[in-house]
């Protein structure tokens, strides 16, 4: 029987209540797809400060590195909030994506079916939405030197070389060809230097994939596009600033940021986590939406894994769980039959798995 060896980060805040409740679906697929998973937990974030006085501990980096994939929560909160820079949790974050060289964030915003009335916008508007943003994960603003604040003047670099804007082009345009041929680069090339480079590129790239219709957009109107028509688009590419910005403005289209998953890839351990944060407001309430968690062990499973028959196992039980009219608080509308809380919705979705 195979074995595969995931590393466990569950972090702060929903991190732990979310994370417990994609294990618990991982162990009841596992065991319908007869494969096994071997869970190791290690610390990042507010708890790892805590605990070793480090956002990333070494072990941390180790022990993922080792694993064949890795299952993250969420990290931060207020507590560590006034923290110098290097210390606070979101720098470990960012650090240990660039530790594992995950270039190319993998966001899909997929409206089901199910759930067509639970978005704030009209059924109508969103219907049939399928849409895959590929945030560039490791470079831009977030990474770029200079950077400092002396507490007069602060300033930040958004920064991408040709290398870089190249392999997260590519991995674009290789999805567009698996999906509906469509990339939108989205950038701010009338106003930055580094998106006319990144605009230059694309189009440079967009040459050696002739089947796929390469278009572009300014950040602003991308922004606005997405809550207007949001249909129009199969495949966003864009870089790290731009990327964070716009996922989070496409789970409102799908209905609630806890229903988006995310995979992070690149050159080593894939990391699997759900695009929303430690959600401090309902932390310890038991009513976090688990199914963005959920939905990305089924990415890991796919992904890194290449075990799909269990990831559409999971993904076909949570529309089944969905389309029953289960709900957790976030989705809550007139269409619910049902509101549970965080382990009902877990506990449902793995029932639903393993009859
Ligand atoms: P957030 O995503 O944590 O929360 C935003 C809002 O969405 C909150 O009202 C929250 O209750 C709600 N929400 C988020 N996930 C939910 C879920 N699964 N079910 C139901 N509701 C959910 O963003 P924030 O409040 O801006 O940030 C809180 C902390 O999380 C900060 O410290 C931030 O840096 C951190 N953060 C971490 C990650 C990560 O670990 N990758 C991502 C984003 C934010
Ligand atoms: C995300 C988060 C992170 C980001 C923060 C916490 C560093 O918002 O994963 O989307 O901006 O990438
Ligand atoms: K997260
Ligand atoms: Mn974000």
């Amino acid at each position: 029987m195979k074995n595969y060896k995931i590393s466990v980060i569950k972090g702060d805040g929903i991190g732990p209540e979310i994370v417990d409740e994609a294990i618990k679906v991982l162990n009841s697929v596992s065991k319908k797809c007869d494969f096994t998973l071997d869970y190791k937990e290690y610390l990042m974030g507010g708890i790892a400060i805590d605990t070793t006085g480090h956002p990333l501990p070494q072990e941390t980096v180790d022990g993922v590195l080792d694993s064949d994939a890795c299952l993250f929560g969420s990290i931060g909160g207020e507590k560590w909030d006034t923290l110098p820079r290097e210390l606070r949790p979101e720098t470990g974050l960012l650090k240990f994506r660039e530790e594992m060289g995950v270039y190319a964030n993998l966001r899909p915003a997929i409206v089901y079916d199910e759930l067509v009335n639970a978005s704030t916008l009209k059924p109508e508007v969103i219907q049939g939405c399928d849409i895959m943003v590929v945030r560039e994960l490791i470079g831009g603003i977030y990474f770029g030197q200079p950077r400092a604040n002396d507490g007069f003047k602060a300033y930040n670099t958004m920064v991408y070389t040709k290398p870089e804007i190249i392999r997260i082009g590519k991995q674009a345009f290789e999805l567009a060809m698996k999906r509906d041929k469509r990339v939108c680069s989205v950038d701010k090339a009338n106003v930055l230097e580094v998106s006319q480079l990144w605009r230059d590129t694309m189009n440079e790239l967009s040459k050696d994939y002739p089947e796929v219709t390469l278009s572009h957009m300014y950040v602003d109107n991308a922004a606005m596009q997405l809550v207007r028509n949001p249909k129009q688009f199969d495949v966003i590419v864009t870089g790290n600033i731009f990327g964070d910005i716009l996922s989070d403005t496409a789970s409102m289209v799908v209905g609630s940021i806890g229903l988006l998953p995310s995979a992070s890839t690149g050159d080593k351990t894939a990391i699997y986590e759900p695009i929303h944060g430690s959600a401090p407001d309902i932390a310890g309430m038991g009513i976090a939406n688990p199914i963005a968690t959920i939905l990305s062990a089924a990415m890991m499973l796919r992904y890194s894994l290449n075990e799909i028959k269990a990831a559409d196992l999971i993904e076909d039980a949570i529309k089944a769980v969905l389309k029953d009219g289960y709900r957790t608080k976030d989705l809550a509308s007139f269409d619910a039959k049902e509101v549970l809380n965080t382990t009902a919705m877990g506990d449902l979705i793995a029932a639903y798995i393993s009859k």
